[in-house]
């Protein structure tokens, strides 16, 4: 029986565990990739293990989303950081030099290799054939530590790509298409490999769209051949070495099955405030639009922008619409600039971003009151740009340059009246730009690290008790985002390094008083629906809630990367044996946990919970490795008991 491609790179990198769903395995990890909102964290874990550097194949450091500098707490995050990295052995790429997803294509990114990210939409990477994932910081600090990544085994869904885009259909809407089909939990616990004749008609950043919102899907990674497209694109970046060749067997086989035809698709519009909430363009045409974003980790390239300005040239923006570009990299930006883009974005009414993260992560860009937001991000959360009721929409770049024309959503299709549509080649040798990046060198090594004092010490965590009992402060519903839980924006963003001043913001979108209420509590219980804690990799979703006193969470389901996270910080993450005991299951309720810690010790998945004089039934279904995370009261007490 022949291989698929995901099957192939696991085998070359497992060091535990066997190829079958749901199991857990071990993978040895080449590369490690941080960002500094979630990278200072990070490496303030990376020093506690006291190791002298990292010992990865290659690991960088990206200052990408706290860019904005209000006061010295984030550029002192951003000193920490480049000192920190040139000491033990990080490549540093500075603020200004790109969003990490684009840069790690444009100077890292190898076929065939793993990459672990403290960024959910590390599956980027994808577009470069490598096998990525995003997952809490600790996880990535201990791969940097050259430990393997532990995960379950995910089944394969094999999607058959045939045909070939129409004019002014592109990369976005076929991952628009994807999730039009599974929704943003349809996908959990599975890669997406795509394969077929359809693939070599995509280029590296039309794959890098595709597999960074596979992450929307509820995905563990995505994966895509390693052909001619990756050639090219790694010749024109001067890195032609670090090519291979690789993909499926010719009668591989997949857990699961798919096919898109690329020809058969339309313009397609994620509508507030769910990436799965997807509608043909033309459903939603002539809603009034009043900003249009180009930009973010996904639809910020060379390919992206230059469409853009060809669509632009010789016309201006409507003038009820304000529009903005965010260019994935410095790189992208100077080949815009170099092949003539730059002038027509320009002379259109462009205001033009320094390159990083901005709006997606709440950084700027906050639409007005009621006002119509249409980007080309990859998510759009309740409330994620800045805006209480915000009404942000996900699309492609040609479906937000004709919106920024029209001043209303309109299908690109309809621009075909006015002018052919500009299919822009890839170019054959980028401009490369790599005077910023500070690369590792044991010259480096004895650098100071310097620290500001935004940079607060860990929080310590006690060891799980004998027994438990908690009360539930707050009972949410299907699908909640880490964005509700540990919510982003410029203003509670720099705080990512001072868990006692960011955990003050726990659930605020939901409860303003929820830290307060902690405080006269002793223990805390959160009760969650299907698909918890989806979205980003954020550690601090459980970092800042076990600071607060969250100890147990019950869900009917819980997404990868948090799941994980909850276990490296010591918080039970239980699910509901039977779903329907969420409805019995109140806030105020108490709930008690007898003899967890045995429980916990012997090995039980199946765990009594005490709600309130009743007993219902839940599943702790956790590997022996975060059992030990759970029982230690995270992994940090655990792994440095394990290093003496
Ligand atoms: C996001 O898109 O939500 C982020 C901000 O990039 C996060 C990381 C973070 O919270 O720092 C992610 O996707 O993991
Ligand atoms: Fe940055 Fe947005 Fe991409 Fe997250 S999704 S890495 S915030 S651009």
């Amino acid at each position: 029986m022949g291989k698929n491609l995901t099957h192939k790179i696991l085998e070359s990198h497992l060091v535990e565990g066997k190829l079958i769903p749901g199991e857990e395995i071990g993978i040895k990890i080449d590369q490690t990739l941080l960002q500094d909102a979630t990278g200072t964290m990070a490496m303030l874990e990376f020093e506690a293990l006291g190791l002298e550097a990292v010992r990865t194949q290659c690991s960088v450091q990206y200052v990408d989303h706290n860019i904005l500098q209000g006061d010295h707490k984030n550029a002192d995050d951003h000193r920490y950081l480049q000192t920190a990295s040139m000491k033990y052995g990080i490549h540093f790429s500075p603020p200004g030099n790109g969003i990490c997803h684009q840069v790690h294509l444009e100077r890292f990114g190898e076929p065939g290799k793993t990459l672990l990210g403290a960024d959910s939409h590390t599956p980027s990477a994808a577009g470069v054939s490598m096998f990525a994932m995003g997952a809490g910081g600790l996880d990535v600090v201990l791969a940097m530590a050259g430990r393997p990544y532990y995960f379950p085994c995910p089944k394969v869904l094999g999607v058959k790509l045939i045909g070939e885009l129409p004019d002014w259909v592109s990369a976005k809407d076929v991952v628009l298409e994807m999730l039009r089909r599974y929704d943003v939990k349809g996908c959990l616990g599975k890669v997406i490999e795509y394969y077929g004749p359809g693939v070599a008609t995509l280029t590296v950043t039309d794959r890098l769209t595709i597999g960074n919102m596979g992450t929307e899907l509820g995905a563990t990674s995505s994966v895509f051949p390693s052909d001619h497209q990756t050639l090219a694109f790694l010749q024109a970046q001067g890195r032609e070495g670090a090519w291979v060749e690789l993909g499926p067997d010719p009668d591989a086989t997949y857990d699961e099955y798919d096919e898109i035809d690329l020809s058969s698709l339309e313009p397609l519009i994620a509508c507030p405030s769910s990436p799965g909430n997807v509608k043909p363009v033309r459903e939603v045409a002539g809603v009034k639009v009043h900003q249009v974003i180009i930009g973010s980790c996904v639809n910020s390239s060379f390919r992206d922008l230059m469409t853009v300005a060809k669509v632009l040239e010789a016309r201006h923006v409507n003038r009820d619409t304000f529009f903005h570009v965010n260019p994935g990299s410095r790189q992208v930006l100077e080949n815009v600039a170099a092949q003539g883009g730059l002038i027509p974005l320009l002379a259109a009414g462009a205001r033009l971003h320094e390159s990083g993260c901005m709006g997606c992560i709440g950084m700027g860009q906050a639409p007005g009151t009621g006002q119509v937001s249409l980007r080309t991000f990859p998510r759009n959360f309740p409330g994620r740009s800045g805006t209480k009721d915000d009404q942000v929409y996900l699309c492609s770049p040609e479906t937000a340059v004709a919106a920024a024309l029209k001043g209303m959503i309109t299908d690109p299709r309809d621009l075909g009246a006015e002018m052919a549509y500009p299919r822009v080649q890839e170019l054959d040798t980028y401009l490369i730009d790599t005077s910023s990046i500070i690369f590792a060198s044991p010259s480096l090594r004895d650098t100071e690290v310097i620290r500001g004092p935004n940079i607060r010490p860990l929080p310590a965590m006690e060891p799980l008790p004998e027994s438990l009992e908690a009360e539930v402060l707050l009972k949410v519903g299907d699908n909640i985002s880490t964005d509700t839980i540990m919510p982003a924006g410029s203003d509670i963003l720099p705080l990512r390094s001072n868990i006692e001043a960011l955990s003050q913001y726990a659930y605020c979108r939901l409860d303003h008083d929820f830290a307060t209420r902690c405080k006269k509590t002793e223990a805390v219980v959160i009760v969650g629906g299907e698909n918890y804690g989806q979205g980003s990799s954020r550690e601090h979703a459980a970092l800042a809630p076990r600071y607060l006193g969250v100890q147990v969470k019950i869900a009917k389901s819980f997404a990868r990367i948090h799941k994980a996270n909850l276990c490296n910080f010591g918080i039970l993450p239980l699910v509901f044996k039977d779903p329907s005991d969420y409805e019995g299951i109140a806030e105020h309720s108490k709930i008690i946990l007898k003899d967890i810690r045995r429980r916990l010790d012997r090995g039980e998945r199946e765990i009594p919970v005490e709600v309130g004089g009743r007993q219902i039934m839940t599943l702790l279904d956790v590997s022996d490795r975060q059992r030990n995370y759970l029982l230690a009261g995270g992994a940090l007490n655990s792994v440095k008991e394990e290093l003496g």
